[in-house]
């Protein structure tokens, strides 16, 4: 160990690190309420006083998990290790750049939930129009994608001045595939930035009396699958990184792991047609070609895949364990730092698989809008994601705070760890099923008159609701434990970046051409989007006025 690694965080920057972490967590604990009442909602043991309507929960709950949750960690880790491995501390404008971006974040969610809870914004979590929600409501989550712009600055700051004082060195993993999801996250938020300014904010302050669906649907969603892969890739981070380090094993490759990171910039772009499939208004050649554009981002995934394996089974080896599965023994199976993202990992198997399903034409008019898709999304980022983010927090936490993570804590790690498991087994395996059958999802509580086909739904859907009651005990043990890693004994924890295996390759320089994969980025954007975004402006299809549904 070197006496780098030893030096305790720098405690400005953890400061910023914290705000963001315990931010995500009080996020998650009010979106886990609204999901909670939503499961009980819908299996029919519980109607909602009539002040508060299922889709204002529902709203809450998307925005809160999906968007707060997710953005304030992501960008809470993603500093932390900036801070760590680029100098050991942030830059002072970094820091402040930090700080400006959570400004402008927590003002907009906080009036981003006012606005939701007064009822005026139901529309789902996300902007899709026709459904016409408060200009607040715009506004507010604006500055939640303006703050996570700063943020980014922030980060690209303090790269460039390492590189510029490390000439022709190469940049540690960690901060490469930092920026490498900051430049993702910035390009795909120029599209709903363009959406919400240009489109939904003046509609929805009657300034302009139409909207154009179709277009602003399609800004949306350049949008919100890359918006996914934003989610995944700092648990892809902890997955390449932290937990070769974790295992006491090595990183299989640097030049593999740079490559990946790379291609799911240039892939998960220009795809988002796959979200529109069933959408009228796009010609059936664009969507062809976005969705084999979006079946190549199995290469990266399976580098990915292929990389961790490679881990464990050379860290198997090394400790000498023989045959074809002998590596699964020397896990760290009761660390929960290992743990948590381990399990991560394997539901991402189901998740992703349920992933082709949906991006498959056919198959996708099967399940489209129904709680399969429900389901997916809460093995995905519910599951894989939530997950190892939990499992990072559990050293990420001490690391910063200058704590300990007890072995008590520990084991409650894994206790938190097995009842998300088994609360998400219940809840997505039942929205999965349900969805086959077709139960729709945003759907209240109905049996549609006692239609023989919605009786038959009702039992998974109390099943969805044991889950989600599952889950919410593990929520609330989770917010436990956060509270108590606060808390915890003060001690030193070390920042746990893996090592590149000394057998591997060197690393290309053409990895770190930052102007190469934009270029590239934006060429494959160009082709995907021009011509349908060309012929959506002109089409004569009259425009929509705004429907509040609810
Ligand atoms: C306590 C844990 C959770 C419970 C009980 C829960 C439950 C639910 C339920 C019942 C629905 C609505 C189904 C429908 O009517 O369509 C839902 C939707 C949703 N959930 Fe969760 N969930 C939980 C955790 C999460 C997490 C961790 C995330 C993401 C990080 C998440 C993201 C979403 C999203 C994006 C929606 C869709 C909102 C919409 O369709 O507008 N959930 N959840
Ligand atoms: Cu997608």
């Amino acid at each position: 160990m070197s006496t780098t690694e030893t030096k305790p965080f720098d405690r400005q920057d953890g400061r910023l690190v914290l705000a963001h972490i315990l931010f995500a967590f009080g996020a998650l604990l009010i979106g886990a309420i609204a999901g909670l009442l939503q499961g009980m909602v819908k299996s029919g043991s519980i109607t909602l006083p009539d002040n508060i309507g299922y889709y204002e929960l529902l709203t809450a709950h998307g925005v809160l998990m999906a968007l707060i949750f997710t953005t304030y960690f992501i960008i809470g880790f993603l500093y932390s290790g900036l801070s760590h491995t680029l100098g050991g501390s942030l830059l002072p404008l970094a820091r402040k750049l930090g700080w400006i971006g959570y400004v402008f974040m927590s003002v907009g969610t906080l009036i981003g939930v006012v606005v939701i809870l007064l009822g005026k914004a139901s529309v789902l979590y996300t902007f899709y129009a026709p459904m016409k929600a408060s200009p607040y409501f715009y506004i507010a989550l604006a500055l939640v994608v303006i703050g996570s712009w700063f943020g980014g600055f922030g980060m690209f700051y303090q790269y460039r001045q390492w590189k510029k004082n490390n000439k022709g060195k190469l940049s540690p993993l960690f901060a490469y595939m930092t920026i490498m999801t900051m430049i993702l996250w910035q390009i795909a938020t120029i599209a709903v930035a363009l959406e919400v300014v240009v489109q939904l904010i003046p509609w929805s302050f009657g300034w302009v009396e139409t909207i154009n669906v179709v277009l602003s649907r399609t800004l949306f969603w350049f949008f919100g699958h890359p918006l996914v892969y934003f989610w995944l890739l700092p648990a892809y981070i902890c997955w390449y990184v932290i937990i070769p380090k974790i295992i006491g094993g090595k990183i299989f490759s640097d030049a593999l792991a740079r490559m990946s990171f790379a291609l799911f910039l240039l892939f998960s772009i220009p795809v988002g047609f796959h979200h529109q499939l069933m959408e009228p208004g796009i010609s059936h050649f664009w969507k062809y070609l976005q969705v084999v554009l979006t079946f190549m981002v199995v290469i990266p995934s399976l580098m990915t895949a292929f990389s961790i394996f490679a881990t464990f089974e050379l860290n198997g080896r090394s400790k000498g364990t023989k045959g074809l599965f002998g590596w699964l023994k020397v896990l760290p199976w009761k660390d929960v730092r290992f743990f948590a993202p381990f399990m991560g990992m394997l539901i991402f198997i189901p998740a992703g698989a349920g992933g082709l399903v949906n991006a498959s034409n056919q198959m996708n008019a099967v399940v489209h809008n129904t709680l399969w898709v429900t389901g997916h999304f809460h093995l995905t980022v519910g599951t894989s994601v939530a997950l190892t983010f939990f499992g990072i927090t559990y050293w990420l936490i001490p690391v910063i705070t200058g704590r300990v993570l007890t072995p008590k804590m520990n084991r409650l790690g894994i206790v938190q760890t097995l009842i998300w498991c088994i609360g998400m087994f219940f809840m997505s395996g039942s929205m999965h099923g349900v969805g086959l059958l077709g139960s729709p999802r945003r759907t209240a509580y109905s049996t549609y008159d006692n239609h023989p086909d919605a009786v038959l739904w009702m039992p998974y859907h109390v099943a969805m609701a044991i889950g989600g009651a599952i889950l919410f005990v593990g929520v609330l043990l989770l917010i436990y434990n956060v509270i108590s890693l606060i808390r915890a004994p003060k001690g030193e924890t070390e920042y746990p970046i893996g090592e590149v295996s000394e057998a591997s390759e060197s690393t290309p320089r053409f990895l770190e051409n930052w102007k190469l994969w934009i270029t590239i980025t934006v060429v494959l954007i160009l082709l995907a989007y021009s011509i349908p975004i060309i012929e959506l402006i002109t089409n004569t299809t009259p425009g929509s006025p705004g429907y509040v549904t609810w």
